[in-house]
């Protein structure tokens, strides 16, 4: 059985939560009190040096990075309908999961961190806007890359790179943000049917 080192507030957990929940997949959950800095204890330093969540143990596998996590679970379990095998719509959803992590997540924790988390007095309202001002960036070409299809990648059903947005974009309700109409908030939508990631849910976002 896994083990999950997680927070529910860390969408880079909750993205990993949400698949092996969908795929009942059998892991026992650690939480990571990140608000009193477990994360920077010894013993969780031991686990994942990088003091961050999520973390995967498999044995003696211990594997960091959410997108790895995914991957690797999708590799062993074979979970096609998350990580088709095909090589372009396989490249299609890495694209995603890598434009999720290296485009709209930076931009995710400018906003989210200094305006949610941050103690008031540390807050920089700068990077707040920094955030903003790459978001208005980032949902055209999401909308435009969305067109007519259900998912980001064109898939038949969703795939990891619809959880690693989801997440990211779940994270920005935190912070008031929620899809404002068009093919984005009918993609979230879709997606908050999908029982195993609406439960993943940080309750105040519940009723998106
Ligand atoms: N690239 C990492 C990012 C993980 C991450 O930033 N986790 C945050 C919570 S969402 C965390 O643990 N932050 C505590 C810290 O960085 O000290 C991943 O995808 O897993």
């Amino acid at each position: 059985m896994y083990t999950l080192y997680f927070h529910p507030y860390s969408q880079h957990s909750r993205r990993v939560v949400a698949l092996l929940d969908a795929c009942r997949l059998p892991y026992e959950p650690r939480l990571v009190a990140l608000e009193n800095g477990e994360h920077m204890s010894d013993a969780y330093l031991a686990v994942n040096p990088n003091h961050q969540v999520p973390t995967l143990v498999d044995g003696d596998l211990v594997l960091h990075e959410s997108t790895a996590i995914l991957r690797y679970l999708c590799n062993r379990h074979r979970l096609d309908d998350w990580y088709p095998t095909g090589l372009g719509r396989r490249a299609m959803v890495d694209q995603w999961t890598d434009w999720g992590q290296s485009r709209m997540a930076p931009a995710v924790f400018d906003i989210v961190f200094n305006s949610v988390f941050a103690a008031p007095d540390a807050r920089d309202l700068d990077a707040v806007k920094l955030g903003k001002t790459v978001m208005t960036e980032l949902v055209p070409l999401m909308e435009t890359a969305l067109g007519e299809a259900n998912w980001i990648a064109a898939t038949p059903g969703p795939s990891i790179a619809d959880l690693v947005l989801g997440s990211n974009i779940t994270q920005l309700g935190l912070a008031g943000w929620r899809p404002a109409g068009g093919r984005i908030k009918a993609w979230y939508a879709r997606l908050c049917e999908v029982k195993a990631f609406a439960d993943t849910l940080p309750v105040e976002l519940e009723a998106v």
